[in-house]
C-alpha cells in the first residue's frame, strides 16, 4: 500500500491494453484513489469500465486539444478534492495516420506536425497549468509517457519524434518551473508495447522482435511493468526525482548490437555465398 490515501488524476485510458489502464490498476493496487478522464463519448465507455475495475470516485470528460475542457474537468477535480491531488497522469499521444506511414520529409505536413504537438506536447503542459494550485497543497507531481523516438530515428515514427522531443523538453522546464511548490515532473520512456496507438503501424509486429533481441532483458516490456514504474515516480521514494526521463524498456536503450543480433548476421553471412565467410 505505497499511495493508501494519495488522489490521482489518470488521462489516456481507451482500452484494457492502454498503458494508462495499467498506470490506473496499480495506483488502485496501491491504495490510491482515482479520477478517469475520456475525451469524447465514444470513449466514455471504455472509462466507465476501468471506473469500475479501479473503484474510480469520478470520471470526467477532458479533451485536452480544448481548454475549455480542461479547465471545466480541474474546476471540477477541485470540486471533489478540494485540499488537493497527489498527482496527474498524461498518457495521451496523437498525430493523424497518414503521418506516421512513409518518409518523414514526404509525409509531414504543417498541419500534421501542429495537431501532433499540440496534442502530444503542448497538452501536458496544459495539464500542469490547470492543475498547479491542487499539486501544490500535497506536493503532488506530474507523470508523462515517451518513447525513444525523441532521440533516435526509426521507421515511420516520424513527427511523433519531433512531439516527444518537445516533451520531454517541456519535463524540465515545467519541473524547474514548479519545484520552488514542491512539485515533481517526471517522464517514464517506455519501450513498443500493442496498444491502440500502436494499432495501424506499419510493421509494428517486426519492431517488437527486434527491440527483444537487442534489449538485455531479451524481452519486451508489459504495460504492468509501465505501471510499477509509475506508481515508484508518484509515490514518496522518488520525491528526490524530478525532470527525470525513466527508460523502461528492458534496457534497450543502453545497447548499440546485441550478441542476438551478431549472430542473426553472422547467419546470413553464412547463407550468402557471395560474401567471405567469417
Ligand atoms: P492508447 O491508444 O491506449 O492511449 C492513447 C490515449 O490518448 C488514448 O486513451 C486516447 O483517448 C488519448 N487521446 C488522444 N487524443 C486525445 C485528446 N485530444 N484528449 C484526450 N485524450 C486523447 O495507447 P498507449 O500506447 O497506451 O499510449 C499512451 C502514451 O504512451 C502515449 O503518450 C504514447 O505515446 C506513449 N507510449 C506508448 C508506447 C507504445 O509502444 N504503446 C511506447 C512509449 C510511449
Ligand atoms: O507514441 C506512440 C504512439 C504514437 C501514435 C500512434 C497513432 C496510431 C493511430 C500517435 N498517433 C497515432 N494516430 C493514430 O491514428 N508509440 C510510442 C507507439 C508507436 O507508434 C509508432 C511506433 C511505436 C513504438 C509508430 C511508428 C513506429 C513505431
Amino acid at each position: 500500500m505505497l499511495l493508501k490515501d494519495k488522489r490521482f488524476v489518470v488521462t489516456g485510458i481507451a482500452s484494457k491494453l492502454s498503458i494508462a489502464w495499467a498506470i490506473a490498476e496499480a495506483l488502485h493496487r496501491e491504495g490510491a484513489s482515482l479520477i478517469l478522464t475520456y475525451p469524447n463519448e465514444k470513449m466514455k465507455k471504455r472509462v466507465e469500465k476501468a471506473a469500475e475495475a479501479f473503484a474510480a470516485e469520478r470520471i470526467l470528460p477532458c479533451d485536452v486539444a480544448s481548454d475549455d475542457d480542461i479547465d471545466a474537468c480541474f474546476a471540477k477535480v477541485a470540486a471533489h478534492w478540494p485540499d488537493g491531488i497527489d498527482g496527474v497522469i498524461h498518457a495521451i499521444g496523437f498525430a493523424p495516420i497518414e503521418q506516421l506511414n512513409g518518409d518523414f520529409t514526404e509525409v509531414t505536413t504543417r498541419e500534421g506536425s501542429a495537431i501532433a504537438h499540440d496534442i502530444s506536447s503542448y497538452s501536458f503542459v496544459a495539464l500542469a497549468k490547470a492543475s498547479r494550485h491542487l499539486l501544490a497543497m500535497r506536493q503532488g507531481s506530474l507523470l508523462t509517457l515517451t518513447y525513444q523516438g525523441s532521440t533516435a530515428v526509426l521507421p515511420n515514427y516520424n513527427v511523433m519524434g519531433m512531439a516527444k522531443a518537445s516533451l520531454e523538453a517541456s519535463v524540465r522546464y515545467l519541473a524547474a518551473s514548479l519545484g520552488g511548490e514542491g512539485i515533481r515532473v517526471n517522464a517514464i520512456s517506455a519501450g513498443p508495447i500493442r496498444t491502440l496507438a500502436a494499432s495501424g503501424i506499419k510493421s509494428f509486429r517486426r519492431m517488437l522482435d527486434i527491440n527483444a533481441k537487442i534489449a538485455p532483458l531479451q524481452r519486451n516490456v508489459s504495460q504492468i511493468e509501465v505501471g510499477n514504474a509509475a506508481v515508484f515516480l508518484l509515490s514518496p521514494w522518488a520525491s528526490g526525482i524530478t525532470g527525470e526521463i525513466l527508460f523502461v524498456d528492458a534496457g534497450f536503450n543502453t545497447v548499440a548490437i546485441s550478441e542476438q543480433l551478431l549472430s542473426i548476421a553472422a547467419d546470413n553471412n553464412d547463407n550468402n555465398d557471395s560474401c567471405r565467410g567469417d
